[in-house]
């Protein structure tokens, strides 16, 4: 005979497995060229991000700015038609220097989410 202590463990370690599987069903960044946090040395003339999950296009934007907040890329952003879960847009030439990505995306489970990161472009060539 299952307790009802034992039950209502159950219980909760299924909605917690539940809201797990929620939760990484939305979009994240998986990985992105530049890499996430990375200096490189030659500039990149695009950017490229890979997300968990596959994107809607009408509503999947990237943005790069520059220390002082202006626009480097050259949008709009378009989600690869061969890979949906890839997003990329080109950028103007970049002078050395840190640079923000921005990304806010709409996954096909109906999800939006978003966040930043930075890359750097060195010095040296
Ligand atoms: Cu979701």
């Amino acid at each position: 005979m299952v307790s009802v202590r034992e039950l209502g463990a159950a219980v909760a370690l299924t909605a917690l497995l539940l809201g797990a599987g929620v939760a990484w069903g939305h979009a994240f960044l998986e990985r992105a060229d530049p890499r996430v946090g990375s200096t490189v040395k030659a500039a990149p003339s695009q950017v490229r991000v890979w997300f968990t999950e596959a994107l809607e296009p009408a509503f999947s934007t990237l943005e790069v700015v520059n220390q002082s907040g202006d626009r480097v890329d050259r949008g709009p952003a378009r989600v690869d038609a061969a890979s949906p879960v890839l997003l990329q847009v080109s950028l103007k030439p970049l002078a050395p220097g840190t640079y923000r990505v921005k990304w806010r995306v709409l996954s096909v489970d109906t999800h939006v989410t978003e966040g930043d990161f930075t890359f750097r472009v060195s010095e040296g060539r």
